[in-house]
């Protein structure tokens, strides 16, 4: 059975990107497939969040993803901080990838230009994310458009690794879904829907039905009044045809052919986001008056998740030259009691 790895940052809300670009993809993969999930709070540390903020965020964000669709009994889910073998991993990794490799990232070099503060986490972020896919023998990464570049950058350095110390790691491949795979801020529809940017066209996976419509209803499209799929010349009009198409499993070219006007368009995605919402919502309430249950399954599968993980860095350390580790178990004389003299 292909095993399967994704993440996502507790950096905000949900939104639709995620749910279209990933979460959807995730859902459909536990059926078939050894499907392993985390919150990737490490990675949420690159911009410094209030530390009561992140807590509460990294446990939402699992809420989230069990409303959402994923099963604990079929899926693993897990905190990226509880498996400590990621954060070790990443130092391996650091030393594979080239400063070059990292400074040709669009994603840093994004997000670099947008912060006062530019953090070497954030240069290094994929290596990271390398050491999050690697540790589970990924075959499958399903992520949005967003993420292509950096699984690319991943697979180079497993390909690397493998050629200088032998085989250690499986090359992943990234599952880019055909709609849904780049939302766009309903604002700016040249920029993609994001977490992190606190935009009024970013639609909340929580919002209120009524909040949803009326951000549909004031999306920007472009003054033609023609309906073709075409985001380079109709961004707007394409991202409202792609959620559509996306929603209701068609292809955007399909679903233009029944338009002749904005509004309907823009009624008709709204409608049909919502109702993808509706039970997202609901159980989301459900899950809210139970945070023990969401903690349980986090640290059930965190131990399921560090089973694989330790083997794994086991095994790169091994074939990297890295002696084995003392295990630090009592003498048997019982003379180390731990204590200070
Ligand atoms: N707009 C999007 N359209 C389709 N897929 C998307 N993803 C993110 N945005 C879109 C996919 O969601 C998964 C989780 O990614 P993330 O945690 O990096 O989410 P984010 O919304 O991109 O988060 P941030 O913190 O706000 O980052 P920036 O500022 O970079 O956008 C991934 O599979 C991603 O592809």
């Amino acid at each position: 059975m292909a095993r399967v790895f994704s993440g996502i940052q507790p950096s905000g809300s949900m939104h639709l990107g995620n749910l279209l670009g990933a979460l959807r993809n995730w859902v459909a993969y536990q059926n078939e497939h050894q499907a392993v999930y985390c919150v990737v709070d490490l990675h949420a540390l690159t911009s410094a969040p209030d530390p009561a903020e992140l807590r509460q965020s990294t446990l939402a964000a699992a809420s989230m993803l069990l409303s959402a669709g994923i099963d604990p009994e079929r899926s693993v889910l897990f905190v990226q901080s509880a498996v400590g073998e990621h954060a070790e991993l990443a130092w391996m990794m650091e030393c594979t990838v080239g400063f070059g490799e990292l400074r040709r990232m669009t994603q840093f070099k994004d997000k670099s230009g947008r912060s006062e503060f530019v953090s070497a986490g954030l240069f290094t972020y994929p290596a990271l994310q390398s050491a999050d896919i690697l540790l589970y023998d990924t075959d499958l990464v399903p992520v949005g458009d967003d993420q292509r570049q950096h699984i690319e950058l991943c697979r180079d350095i497993a390909e690397r690794f493998n050629r200088r110390y032998g085989d250690t790691f499986t090359v992943p491949t990234h599952v880019i879904p055909e709609a849904g795979a780049r939302v766009m801020d309903l604002q700016n529809p040249n920029d993609k829907m994001s977490k992190s940017l606190d935009s009024p066209g970013t639609v909340g996976i929580l919002d209120d039905p009524a909040v949803v419509a009326r951000k549909f209803k004031r999306a920007v499209t472009d003054s033609d009044n023609e309906v073709y799929y075409d985001p380079v010349a109709k961004p707007g009009v394409s991202n409202l045809l792609g959620i559509l198409a996306s929603a209701t499993d068609r292809s955007p070219e399909a679903v233009a052919e029944h338009y002749t006007q904005y509004g309907r368009l823009k009624a008709d995605t709204a409608d049909a986001v919502n109702n993808l919402l509706a039970p997202i919502r609901d159980r989301y309430l459900e899950l809210s008056a139970e945070p023990a249950e969401v903690v349980r399954i986090l640290e059930t599968g965190a131990a399921r998740a560090r089973s694989v993980a330790a083997a794994t860095l086991d095994r790169a350390r091994n074939n990297a030259g890295l002696i084995p580790r003392p295990s630090f178990h009592s003498p048997p004389d019982g003379s180390d009691t731990g204590t200070k003299p």
